[in-house]
């Protein structure tokens, strides 16, 4: 499948000059008609917060093979564009397109613990939008401003709709003082436009600091008050799944603890990426996919 050529209407403006009001999100957090390891309660708990964690999705083992394999291959893959380094160090901060590089994350994707949960959630077959290991090493690992990835993934990739999950799963002991991810519960069904166009190869600074398609104060203060923050900590194995709209974030690493995850995103095949809505042209494949083929166990 390809770029698909109809451009959609824009029911989530967003990088205007000008600020814009919060819109309630126009599409479900869960779309069910697919039936998978989730029971009701879960489903509802999933479409009221946003999120869920499951605390050993994966075995201690399991963990750690992968992650052994994901430093050799930051390491091997310095100079490589999918491989981010920290703005104030040489560090890696993230690397892209694992599902690829690695075919222990290619293996993971397909794996029924993860790809059963994402289908029933999103009510379709899907396919990996985006894969990456974000490393968060200790002392020097710089956290990430608050920001909904829908709202990067709709102006920059060209998403549609928020009809895609992020599965996160925790490579290293996740604390709440190494750097763990916050997120809002039951923000993923406001969507806030962001302030300000998109540079072109916006990616090259976003991926390193994120200063454009972040909410202002206001809406984030707005936001804290409605929702409140909730902390994602676990041991090394824990998942967080967590819809692509949730106001997210996480503060700097100065403890000797790495704070390792992997993600795979899992996008919709009813909803492919068109032309991005505000942005001057389509970020790299390895960021973006835009040719897939639905995944099969
Ligand atoms: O731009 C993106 O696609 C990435 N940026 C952040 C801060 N989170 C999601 C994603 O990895
Ligand atoms: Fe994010």
């Amino acid at each position: 499948m390809t770029l698909a050529d109809t451009r959609t209407e824009d029911r989530y403006r967003t990088r205007t000059p000008h600020p814009l009001d919060p819109v309630e999100r126009a599409d479900p957090a869960v779309w069910g008609r697919v039936d998978g390891p989730l029971d009701p309660a879960a489903l509802a708990a999933h479409d009221a917060r946003g999120y869920s964690v499951f605390d050993t999705l994966l075995s201690p083992g399991e963990v750690r093979t992968y992650r052994e394999e994901l430093s050799r291959l930051a390491d091997h893959l310095r100079g490589d564009e999918r491989t981010i380094v920290e703005k104030s160090s040489a560090e890696v901060r993230s690397l892209f397109e694992v599902h690829k590089i690695s075919d222990l994350v290619a293996e993971l994707v397909r794996d029924p613990r993860v790809l059963d949960r994402a289908r029933q959630v999103l009510g379709s077959e899907v396919y990996v939008h985006q894969s990456r290991v974000n490393f968060m090493p200790g002392f020097k690992g710089k956290g990430f401003y608050w920001h909904s990835d829908f709202e990067t993934w709709h102006a920059e990739d060209g998403m549609p709709a928020p009809r895609a999950v992020s599965m996160s799963i925790a490579l290293t002991d996740n604390y709440p003082f190494n750097g763990g991810l916050m997120v809002m519960p039951g923000s993923h069904r406001t969507f806030v436009p962001c302030v300000g166009e998109t540079p072109e190869d916006h990616y090259r600074a976003s991926l390193t600091e994120q200063e454009i398609g972040v909410p202002s104060r206001e809406h984030i203060t707005a936001l804290a008050a409605a929702h409140g923050v909730d902390q994602f900590t676990g041991p090394a194995g824990s998942a967080l799944l967590f819809d692509s709209n949730l106001m997210h974030g996480s503060g700097n690493n100065i403890t000797p603890f790495p704070r390792s995850n992997v993600f795979v995103v899992f996008n919709s095949v009813e909803n492919p990426l068109v032309e991005p809505f505000a942005a001057p042209a389509p970020r790299p494949g390895f960021i973006a996919a835009r040719q897939f083929a639905p995944l099969t166990r």
